[in-house]
């Protein structure tokens, strides 16, 4: 049997380790789609249930092991359909490689079904690479430079693939003129800093008295640098969201996430510190770091491209977090003077404090945070955990306690509805021996998550732990953007845009065969995470959360509290008690600490 363009395709992405690939059928795929089943399916064709959906598994994919994600589509549609993803991924800087069908060539330009300008289509999402293969001898060069550049760049590139060109036989570049052999493999370089730049860093950091150190998802594989830079420095540690899981939160001197969905002990630090370190973090909200010409600050990151902004740093050092950090460690001079990390272990111990008495607050019927605050207390120190857009975000970010070898991620830089499930289904085949758990609101369950349990349903038999844990905050609204409006003052109740229909999740997951339990009593919580999370499948816990409940950020200023108090009252007068008792515990967390 002769090797079509297509059949190559595929085994190339063997001969890159691909084991899957994220997809949806259609017949500008068709020649690729006839390869899988030639290839007995090396790698995997993992069928999505919208191509949105295949490029959120791509996504989730690539965070969590740290490989390429790949997906796949049809020409015009399916093409389209992947955008969304592919933004996510582009965003958040993972590597994930598009392949797309396109129609045949001869139909090109004729306005033909289905035919889409799918180069310009993804002219922007893929702008790192984006091509098309329309002869056999460019196809390896084209997929080793997707594959290549979505790992040097962290992004997403793309390859459209013409129908009669998948189904063309293959033909290797020659040694003639106007051909480009290509070759597998990499060794990518380590990337140090300067010497005279770790110098600099050491020297202005040693003269801070009170360093703040912010870290992101590049500090990952650095964990243990920061801490002892951190500890020599006397500094305390906060985290960028998509760096969550980087630093342990048992660490007395981490403050945990920083920004609108972000702890007080991170705000303050940042208000008060006289330096700051940031190391592969690019947290784009500058309001939450010190004033300028508040601090002297250095930013280490790996890429030039992203260094430099968002702080008017003194220093820019691009290399890698823990090879620049472990040149700095032995320059650095410990700090003498105690008094700046005390006061922050003091505020990050009573910030906990705090959470532990805004997860108890009574609410109608259940209080979100006891959902995530139950959950950190038991969870397994090797979970994977998605948290989707929404109030789950906010909940995600502030209640969860990372330990272990934890591992989270969130749409954090596109902050796009509908991740949450695709996350964790990507995440099973990166990692299929360990448990995941999605938050998700009910708005993103109704958009893109119910539908997605069907792929849960068909591929968990064939994972080695098949516990995926899906806990939806069921509040029958869109309730961060309800929070939003509240409090900007104007807009509190607008019940069109911000009800969501009522459906029962557990019904629906049981329909196809996964456990569920709907959870109405706070105090079944821990008895339906231990349930969950020790079970032979899936589970969806459909958990009747209180919209009433605000998400308030750490800088809400008394006018936005005021606001939404009067937003509720208005509805409601009933609610004046949890809303009284839930502004007692944010008063407590926001007025000034005193002993
Ligand atoms: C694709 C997309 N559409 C709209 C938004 C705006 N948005 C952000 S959060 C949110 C509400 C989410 O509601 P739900 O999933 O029910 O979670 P809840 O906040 O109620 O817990 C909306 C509409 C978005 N971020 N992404
Ligand atoms: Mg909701």
């Amino acid at each position: 049997m002769s090797t079509t363009v297509a059949d190559q395709l595929l085994a190339r992405l063997r001969e890159w380790d691909v084991e899957q690939v994220f997809g949806y059928p259609g017949d500008g795929i068709n020649g690729l789609l006839g390869a899988f089943s030639h290839a007995k399916d090396q790698p995997r064709f993992i069928q999505a249930r919208h191509e949105e959906m295949a490029a959120f598994e791509a996504v989730g994919f690539a965070k969590f092991s740290g490989r390429v994600g790949v997906c796949m589509a049809t020409s015009g549609p399916g093409a389209i359909h992947l955008l969304n993803g592919l933004y996510d991924a582009k965003l958040d800087h993972v590597p994930v490689v598009a392949i797309v069908g396109q129609t045949n060539r001869t139909a090109m330009g004729g306005s033909y079904q289905q035919e889409v300008d799918l180069l310009s289509l993804f002219k922007d999402v893929a702008s790192d690479y984006v091509q098309m293969v329309t002869v056999p001898e460019q196809l390896p060069n084209v997929l080793d430079r997707a594959m290549r550049i979505a790992v040097s760049r962290r992004a997403p590139t793309a390859i459209i693939v013409p129908n009669d060109v998948q189904e063309l036989e293959y033909a290797a570049p020659t040694h003639d003129f106007k051909m480009v052999p290509s070759s597998l493999g990499v060794s990518w370089p380590a990337v140090d800093p300067d010497d005279a730049a770790v110098r600099a860093a050491a020297d202005l950091l040693n003269a801070g008295e009170k360093v703040a150190i912010l870290i992101g998802q590049g500090a990952r594989g650095a964990a243990t640098e920061v801490a002892q830079v951190a500890d020599l420095l006397g500094a305390g540690v906060a985290k960028a969201l998509l760096g969550k899981d980087v630093l342990s939160d048992e660490l007395p001197f981490v403050t945990g996430s920083i920004g609108l969905l972000g702890t007080r002990p991170s705000f303050e630090m940042m208000r008060d510190c006289d330096t700051l370190l940031t190391i592969g973090s690019n947290f784009p909200y500058s309001q939450f770091l010190p004033e300028p010409g508040q601090a002297r600050a250095v930013q280490i990151d790996i890429d030039g491209a992203m260094i430099g902004m968002r702080y008017p740093y003194e220093l820019n050092l691009v290399g890698d977090a823990a090879r620049t950090l472990q040149a700095l460690i032995p320059l650095l001079e410990r700090k003498d003077d105690g008094a700046w990390r005390s006061t922050i272990e003091a505020n990050v111990k009573r910030w906990w404090e705090v959470m532990e008495s805004e997860a108890q607050v009574e609410a109608k019927p259940i209080n979100p945070m006891k959902l995530f605050h139950d959950f950190s207390t038991v969870a397994p120190e090797d979970a994977m955990i998605a948290a989707d857009s929404g109030s789950a975000a906010n909940w995600y970010a502030r209640q969860i306690k990372m330990r272990g070898r934890m591992r989270g991620s969130l749409s954090g830089t596109l902050a796009t509805m509908g991740p949450g499930v695709p996350y964790v289904i990507g995440a099973k085949f990166a990692h299929p021996d360990r448990p995941a758990i999605a938050f998700e609101g009910d708005g993103a369950m109704q958009m893109n998550g119910l539908a997605e349990l069907l792929t849960v349903a068909r591929y968990w038999k064939g994972w080695a732990d098949p516990r995926l844990v899906v806990a939806v905050l069921h509040n029958n609204d869109l309730n961060q953007v309800t929070w939003e409006l509240r409090a900007m003052g104007g807009t509190p109740d607008f019940v069109e845009s911000q009800a969501l229909p009522e459906v029962s999740y557990a019904a629906f997951a049981s329909s196809i065969g996964l456990g569920t339990l709907t959870v109405t009593d706070p105090a079944d919580l821990p008895a339906a995470w231990a349930e969950a999370l020790s079970a032979d499948r899936p589970y969806v816990l459909d958990v009747h959360c209180d919209p009433d409940v605000p998400p308030i950020p750490p800088h809400a200023d008394l006018e936005q509290m005021q606001n939404m108090a009067a937003a509720l009252i208005k509805g409601d007068t009933s609610r004046w008690g949890v809303i009284k008792e839930g502004l007692k515990t944010k008063a407590q967390e926001l007025l000034p600490h005193r002993d």
